[in-house]
Formats: structure tokens, sequence, C-alpha cells
């Protein structure tokens, strides 16, 4: 089968360093691993990215139409603002679970609209980094059923 994507947006390269008190003392090489090693007990492959670039990320999915069974997103600030990401989103035909590591809905009311949830099938909020290994279990429901 081919590898879920798992797309982490802008400034998720600082998890660990920027506002722990928000989104915790993980790093993102921490997920990624905690990941990778969950991806190998369900026998799922996962292909773990990171960009700044609004551009990049839509390139990746442009990419997982072709290379990807599902996509779990963090979009991170392009949640609020990409229609790119979104469309993006909408030519790639598997799941989507959308992740966000805090509860963006207790936060400022800019982060409560979301462009990426018209398309996801499944959005995970406020449960820390657990949200990535949340929407891997989900993904692997999904796929067995068939996406
Ligand atoms: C991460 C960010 O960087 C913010 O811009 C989003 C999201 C929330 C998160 O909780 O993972 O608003």
């Amino acid at each position: 089968m081919k590898p879920i994507f798992v797309l982490n947006g802008p400034n998720l390269n600082l998890l660990g360093l920027r506002q722990p008190e928000i989104y915790g003392a993980e790093t993102l090489a921490d997920v990624a691993a905690r990941c990778a090693a969950l991806a190998d007990d369900l026998g799922l492959g996962i292909d773990f990215r990171q960009s700044n670039h609004e551009g990049a990320l839509v390139e990746m999915i442009h990419e997982a139409r072709d290379a990807a069974s599902a996509i779990v997103i963090n979009p991170a600030a392009y949640t609020h603002t990409s229609v790119a990401i979104l469309d993006a989103l909408h030519a790639f035909e598997g799941p989507v679970i959308e992740v966000h590591i805090s509860n963006v809905h207790k936060r400022e009311s800019f982060r409560h609209h979301s462009y990426v949830s018209l398309r996801a099938d499944g959005v995970i909020a406020g449960c820390g980094t657990d949200g990535y290994l949340l929407a891997l279990r989900r993904v692997a429901t999904l796929l067995a059923k068939g996406g």
C-alpha cells in the first residue's frame, strides 16, 4: 500500500521551542518517531514532512495524488487562510484527516474557521501531539473499509 503523507505547516519545525504552554515540549522529530512506531504497528508506511511555505505544501499534496493512500495534515496557520491548500486537497481522492495540536476553538476567533475542514473527512483538535496518532488510527480504519 502507498504510504500516508503526514504534512505539517509553518512554524511546526519549532515544536518544543515555540509556546510550549500551548504546543507542548515534544519536538517535531519526537512526533515523527511516535508516528513511525504506530504506523509500523498498524502495518502502514508514512512519509512525514514539514514546510513553512504554502506552495511547497500544495506541491506535496499534488504529489500525494499518485504517491499516498491518505493524508494527515496539520496546516498550522494556513488552516485559517489557505484556499490553495483546500483546492489541492479537493484534488486528492483518499482520506484526509486534519490535526491541530491545540484546541483552536478555545483560542482567538480567527482560529475558529478552517478552510481545510471543508475537505477533511475528520478533524482532531486539542489532543496535543497525540492527535497525530489518533489521526493515523482513523486512517487505518478508513483504509481497511476501502477509503
Ligand atoms: C498550529 C498553529 O501553528 C496555529 O497557527 C494554528 C495549530 C493551530 C495547532 O494547534 O496545531 O492556529
